[in-house]
């Protein structure tokens, strides 16, 4: 029923805003952060995503990125990802926001893509030197933890951990992104802010909206459908039915 009423939304709409989370990879293998096998050796996401916890204990952090990206380097896109590039390139104005440090729409070719947490083959410097951030997809990494190309000093991951600001250009898109026809929330608990606000924005806008995951979330009773099924068997079924 509800992938029935999404579906004729989106043939009717001309802009079209889908936010990801952690859910649109687990088809390609990529744990998510929270429930079910979010933990790594019992550490909460919210006890290594900080810089105190950068600071107190850099290799045990760069010991949970190493093991993530040589999980990632061996993922790929799976279905989900493939629909939403696809309509990235055929709705007349689709904007992709990704919580995602993964970059697996990056690889699935996504256009209009906005990367709000940054992505994990991306390196800075922790002293913050002034060198510019920089791509390293060397897996494993060599020399363990890696430097600052610029000033030798500790390397950290460009991503965004808690307590840290989002890039202004990314919020001011994403914000932008909201005055849309549909809002799809796509595989995100929707906990963490400021993405977690974004749906409630385009909703302020008059944005319908939808969420498709395969539990609840705090926003399931706000949105006007929600889908409890994977993202990969919604999103297949829906751009079957969907020719825009
Ligand atoms: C499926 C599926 C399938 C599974 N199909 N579905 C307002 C209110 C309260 C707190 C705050 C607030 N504003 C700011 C805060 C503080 C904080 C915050 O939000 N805290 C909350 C936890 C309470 N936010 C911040 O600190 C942010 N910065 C900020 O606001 O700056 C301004 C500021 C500065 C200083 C002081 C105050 C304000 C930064 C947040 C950065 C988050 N970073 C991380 C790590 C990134 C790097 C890395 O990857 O290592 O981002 S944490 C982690 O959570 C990661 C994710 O992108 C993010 C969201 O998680 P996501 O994607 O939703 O994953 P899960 O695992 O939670 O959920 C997966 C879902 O998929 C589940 O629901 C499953 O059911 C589902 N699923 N399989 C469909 N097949
Ligand atoms: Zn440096």
């Amino acid at each position: 029923m509800g992938i029935e009423e999404l579906a004729a939304r989106l043939r009717q709409s001309r802009r079209v805003t889908i936010l990801t989370g952690a859910g649109v990879s687990t088809a390609s293998g990529v744990p998510t952060f929270r429930g079910p096998g979010g933990l790594w050796r019992q550490c909460r996401p919210e006890d290594l995503a900080t810089p105190a916890a950068f600071r107190r204990n850099p290799h045990l952090v760069w010991e949970w990125y190493a093991w993530r990206r040589e999980l990632i380097a061996s993922c790929r896109p799976n279905p989900a990802h493939d629909v939403i590039a696809r309509w990235s390139h055929e709705l007349d104005d689709c904007r992709v926001i990704t919580q995602n440090v993964d970059d697996l729409h990056v690889r699935a070719g996504t256009a209009n893509l906005i990367r709000v947490h940054g992505s994990i083959w991306a390196m800075s410097c922790w002293r913050a030197c002034g060198g510019s951030p920089w791509r390293d997809e060397s897996v494993p990494l060599l020399p363990f933890p890696p430097s600052c190309p610029h000033c030798g000093g500790l390397a950290r991951p460009a991503v965004v951990w808690f307590g840290e600001s989002l890039d202004q250009a990314d919020i001011d898109a994403a914000i932008h992104a909201c005055s849309c026809d549909v809002f799809l929330l796509v595989g995100t608990s929707s906990v963490v802010y400021p993405a977690a606000g974004l749906v409630h924005e385009a909703r302020r806008r008059g944005a319908f909206t939808a969420e498709i995951n395969v539990d609840s979330t705090p926003v399931s009773s706000e949105v006007d459908v929600a889908i409890h099924a994977p993202a990969e068997e919604v999103l297949t079924n829906i751009a079957k039915r969907h020719t825009p």
